[in-house]
């Protein structure tokens, strides 16, 4: 199976999530928009394709399927890439953990758009600062917390008995709160010390690290979800 990843070229964004599994588990796939353009995926989202209609990207094509909703793409692929344990109760629980992430990255993005995706940062900065000191101060430290017990239950290394997309998505997120704050990453560091030594071990992962040293592995900009903007992430 050729999959089709459609995403927004140009950042990492939440595509990035899905393009890790596929990466990690060495699939065959296409990042159209990459190559053909964000016009590739108007067909899709205005509704002149067949299959379902997705409300935004990522989305992901599979044969005939259609795709959309992270958390939703990966509970597809993570049987299919075996990337995840087999039996009910685990991928229910890779899902519920990936909706979680699902959260916690709107949470992220909250913080440099609190008023309006549709607006700059710089429209909304009083407004930002004051939603990035509340994420500092109460929500990284409580998903964070959340995460590292859930690393400590699964079997103190991997959320879940074995590798799987989780914890593809969990280095992402580590990876992204690193860039965008990095202070605040800091004052974590003896909270997270599982999460950590997961974040390392994925990226330490033979295909996961050919992607990072490829240019498919586009850099962290202030275009995508994890921004850098040092006043989000100062202490006063
Ligand atoms: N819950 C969806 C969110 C998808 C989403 O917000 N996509 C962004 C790009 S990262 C987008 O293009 N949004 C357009 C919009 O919300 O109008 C997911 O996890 O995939």
């Amino acid at each position: 199976m050729r999959y089709e990843l459609y995403y927004w070229s140009g950042i990492q964004g939440r595509g990035e999530f899905v393009r890790l599994a596929l990466e990690d588990a060495g699939a065959d796939y296409i990042d159209v928009v990459r190559k053909c353009g964000d016009k590739a995926m108007m067909p899709f989202l205005r509704g002149a394709q067949d299959g379902a209609l997705p409300f935004a990207p990522p989305f992901l094509k599979a044969g005939r399927l259609v795709i959309a909703q992270t958390a939703t793409i990966l509970a597809y692929l993570g049987p299919r890439l075996g990337l995840v344990p087999g039996g009910q109760a685990a991928e229910l629980y890779a899902q519920q953990l990936q909706q979680t992430i699902a959260d916690f990255v709107v949470e992220v993005h909250d913080t440099h758009h609190p008023i309006a995706s549709s607006q700059y940062y710089e429209q909304q900065r009083s407004a930002a600062r004051k939603r990035a000191q509340a994420f500092r101060d109460e929500r990284l430290p409580k998903f964070l917390g959340y995460f590292e017990k859930v690393i400590e239950r699964g079997n103190g290394k991997q959320a879940l008995s074995r590798h799987s997309y989780v914890d593809l998505s969990l280095f992402q997120l580590v990876s992204g709160l690193d860039y965008a704050f990095p202070n605040a990453m800091r004052d974590m560091e003896n909270r997270i010390p599982r999460l950590r030594a997961l974040a390392e071990r994925v990226s330490q992962r033979a295909n996961i690290a050919a992607y990072l040293r490829s240019s498919r592995r586009l850099a962290f900009n202030e275009e995508g979800i994890f921004r850098h903007y040092p006043a989000l992430d100062s202490k006063g």
